[in-house]
């Protein structure tokens, strides 16, 4: 008997698939295709225990597909460029370019030690000329639709660093990297206009039903389609008037007051002399903080008085115009009539600033007094102190009132979009160049097809002094306008990395394709994306922005498909000690340690049993050596019916023993069950506790060396082999050739679920009173004689001859007859 050695094991194995190119796909139009893609990871050293689980769970599903027959494209790539790969080059005195290959190989290194199926020959890094090149020629195509525009933005500044920052980027105000304060910069910066797409990815958020429904609340609200009014209020005193956008044009009748966003160009052209210093302080201050903090509901509400007043165009009344820090330029018309009986925002403002209040909603069978007022009531209700509206239901009211509006020229209906455009420039080096060129005579020119790609310059020093170093490459930044010829310069901006993620998985189809970005016979065959798994902390980022690219690149002729995934899977997190594993924590476990120690299998085999895939995922050392207990349980098992399964002869179903039976109808009870919780639930953690429990039939089965067995023996130990070859693939391979198979598993394909080797097994049970025929009851096999006694008790046939008797014994002769005795 041999002892079961991983290292030994896992290496042979992972040799054999790297040599064979074992899960390399081409286009097969005869063959079912499934794409399987797991989210690809930043090159950022090394991987960690999510990574593990998230590849751990694609591989299950990939390795089960192609057993069951599918043409499985399974394609593992880099996400390459970014901020991280800069910062280590400052730190490390070295180039980004050899900070992320030298973390790619390593990584690559480690993902072929966990024995991912990948196909290796689609893969790719975002920072490869051969993939940004292509970006470029997509973003020229998407500037000649308009749908790629530059315009005047605030962005977040580091003056230290000298660059725009990311909302994430800045902590409680401050740069991240330097902590020293962010402020607001207008800069000219480069934008998507996904504003454009904006109905149709709403729309579709109701045709992907192969998504979590959480992930399409997330992007749904994100998208933000309002419904409402935008309304004029006359300027008291001077000609103009302000317009604001309202979803609750029902409450129009309390508007007590104006607050604009203190960017909005009229407020300091309201501002009166003797309140100029005070509303430009409170300007400046708006202005430096960050946008997340002025939309948190927490937040201070603030304001200042600019000396001027509006006209509520209903009731006529006299409202002070505000600046209020809520307030933001870029929603709606940045301008907010206020109602703060009805709005908790506004409240809280009138509060504070001593406002007027007037109730304009009454609650069903309530009378609100705006003196006694604690909070804002915001449900519907009773319209009231609103003229001729009075005494409808405020959901009436909204309608008539926005008619009411557009009758006499005061307001119209519109539809408002919580969602951006998305701003992609970055002032970093590590990035895909943004290819035009500036020319004081052109304006801005589109590097001509000839020109391209615009390639990412080597020799750039990383002094760490700050601002953009590819600005400083002057070789690079000075050009020749390709219009007129006179001196112009570069666009020395990179795309957001994002970008490169958009569209990566349409080039897995067509890796090394020469024509274009992208092969439209290739794309065709393999997109959509049938599984996509990764992190919910994506749900609207990057699985908008893939959703969005997608749609262009339909638009744009490269794809004829409208959305790139088809289903969805958002794993849980890896938690140790009850919080998520990271090095702050000091909680992390290193793969390399664990496959060191256990092996890759050991390593798959616990992060797919030990929870469901969207659950988070609690690490236990305890499970660990469970997991790893158990597979060597089986491959004592394997080794110990070996000489028996190399006998064994035929199967011969409608010729068993009862024992050899039983263990049949464990084992295709057992296939029915694995097959569904893989193939179509997903959950791993239910399969492998079914298979565990097969295992442990197996063990208790006796006699293991009666030949008759033989036949059943086979079958059950091939099957729980093959079963296994998802979860701990090198294993199970090494178990399918002991067991005396050339071919691998995946040949062999997923085992047979035979229904009639399922069912349970019924026995008729007759029932005697006092020795006398009275029933009969049909019962499973393996029922227990209390089981059949209730049974017995609780038929009505058998409760007439029991009526006012007492049961003084009962008889079971197993399996046959049940005889109840009464006086
Ligand atoms: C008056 C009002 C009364 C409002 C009321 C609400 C409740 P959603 O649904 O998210 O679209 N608003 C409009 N533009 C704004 C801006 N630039 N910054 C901050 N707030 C803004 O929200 C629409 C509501 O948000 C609008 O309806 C407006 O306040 C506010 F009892 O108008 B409401
Ligand atoms: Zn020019």
């Amino acid at each position: 008997e041999e002892k079961y050695q991983p290292k030994v094991v896992e290496e042979k194995w992972q040799s054999v698939w790297e040599d064979n190119k074992s899960f390399k796909v081409s286009h097969d139009a005869a063959r079912s295709k499934y794409y399987l893609l797991e989210m690809f990871p930043y090159p950022s050293g090394r991987i960690h225990m999510g990574h593990v689980r998230n590849y751990s769970i694609g591989d299950v599903v990939a390795r089960f597909k192609r057993m069951n027959g599918f043409n499985v494209l399974h394609p593992m790539g880099w996400d390459a460029f970014g901020m991280p790969a800069e910062n280590a080059a400052i730190q490390h005195k070295s180039h980004p370019a050899v900070w992320t290959y030298d973390n790619i190989a390593y990584m690559r290194g480690q993902l072929k030690k966990l024995g991912l199926s990948y196909d290796w020959d689609r893969e790719l890094a975002t920072c490869d000329l051969d993939y940004y090149k292509w970006e470029q020629r997509l973003f020229l195509q998407m500037y000649e639709k308009g749908l790629a525009y530059k315009r005047n933005a605030a962005v977040n500044w580091c003056p230290k660093c000298e660059t725009v920052l990311a909302n994430e980027q800045v902590e409680d105000g401050c740069c991240w990297r330097c902590d020293s304060e962010v402020n607001q910069k207008e800069l000219d910066q480069w934008f998507f206009r996904i504003t454009d797409y904006a109905e149709e990815l709403l729309d579709w958020t109701n045709k992907l039903p192969g998504w979590p429904e959480r992930v399409l609340v997330m992007q749904r609200n994100w998208i933000g389609k309002s419904y409402g009014c935008e309304i004029d209020f006359a300027l008291d005193g001077k000609a103009g008037a302000i317009r604001v956008f309202t979803t609750r044009q029902d409450t129009l009748f309390g508007a007590t007051f104006m607050s604009l966003a203190p960017e909005h160009p009229l407020a300091l052209e309201l501002t009166t002399d003797d309140r100029r210093s005070e509303v430009e302080a409170f300007i400046d201050k708006v202005r430096k903080t960050e946008k997340a903090k002025r939309t948190a509901d927490d937040l201070e509400k603030e304001g200042v008085f600019t000396g001027s007043y509006c006209i509520n165009p209903v009731t006529g009344r006299k409202m002070p115009v505000y600046l209020a820090n809520f307030v933001l330029l870029d929603y709606g018309t940045g301008a907010v009539m206020a109602v703060p009986t009805h709005d908790q925002r506004d409240f809280e403002f009138a509060q504070k600033y001593d406002l007027p209040l007037q109730v304009v909603i009454q609650p069903p069978g309530e009378q609100l007094d705006a003196v006694n007022m604690k909070a804002a009531y915001t449900d519907p209700g009773i319209m009231a102190n609103s003229g001729e509206f009075d005494g409808l239901s405020s959901t009436d009211a909204k309608e008539k009132i926005a008619d009411y509006l557009g009758a006499k020229g005061l307001g119209t209906k519109t539809v408002n979009f919580r969602l951006r455009d998305w701003l992609i420039s970055r002032q970093r080096y590590w990035g895909n160049p943004i290819p035009v060129i500036y020319c004081d005579c052109c304006g801005v020119v589109p590097v001509p097809e000839k020109d391209l790609p615009v390639v990412l310059p080597k020799d750039v020093a990383f002094t760490g002094e700050g601002g953009n170093p590819l600005a400083r490459v002057e070789s690079f930044a000075k050009v020749a306008c390709p219009k007129c010829g006179k001196p112009a310069r570069r666009e020395t901006d990179t795309m957001d990395t994002f970008v490169q993620s958009s569209w990566y998985f349409l080039r897995y189809c067509c890796p090394s394709f020469n024509n274009g970005p992208i092969d439209k016979q290739e794309a065709e065959y393999w997109m959509s994306v049938d599984q996509y798994i990764g992190g919910i902390e994506h749900a609207v980022l990057h699985l908008l922005y893939a959703r969005f690219f997608t749609k262009v690149l339909r638009d744009l002729g490269y794809v004829d498909i409208d959305e790139p995934f088809t289903n969805l899977l958002t794993q849980g997190m890896v938690i140790k000690d009850g919080a998520k594993m990271s090095k702050s924590k000091g909680n992390v476990v290193d793969p390399d340690a664990l496959i060191q120690k256990y092996g890759a299998d050991t390593a798959r085999l616990f992060s797919l049993f030990a929870a469901p895939p969207e659950k988070d995922l609690d690490w236990s050392d305890h499970g660990v050596d469970g997991s790893y207990r158990f597979l060597n349980r089986v491959w004592k098992l394997v080794f110990e019916l070996k000489p028996l399964v190399e006998k064994a002869g035929r199967l011969d179903p409608g010729n068993l023993g009862d024992d050899a039976k039983a263990l049949r109808r464990v084992l295709h009870k057992t296939i029915r069950k694995v097959t569904e919780d893989v193939g179509e639930r997903f959950h791993f953690n239910t399969a492998i506790s079914a298979i565990m429990e097969l295992v442990n039939a197996v063990f208790s089965f006796e006699p293991k060396n009666d030949p008759a067995n033989g036949a059943v023996l086979k079958e059950t130990v091939e099957a729980m082999v093959l079963m296994l070859a998802p979860f701990v693939p090198h294993f199970a391979e090494e178990l399918w050739h002991i067991l005396g198979h050339e071919g691998g598993v995946e040949v062999h394909g997923w085992p047979k679920y035979d229904a009639a080797a399922a069912v349970d097994e019924e026995l008729l049970v007759v029932l005697q009173v006092n020795g006398k025929l009275r029933g009969k009851v049909t019962v499973p096999a393996d029922a227990t004689q209390e089981s059949i006694e209730q049974a017995a008790l609780a038929d009505p046939k058998i409760q007439v001859y029991l009526e006012g008797k007492t049961v003084r014994k009962v008889i079971y002769v197993p399996g046959k007859l049940l005889n109840i005795v009464v006086g």
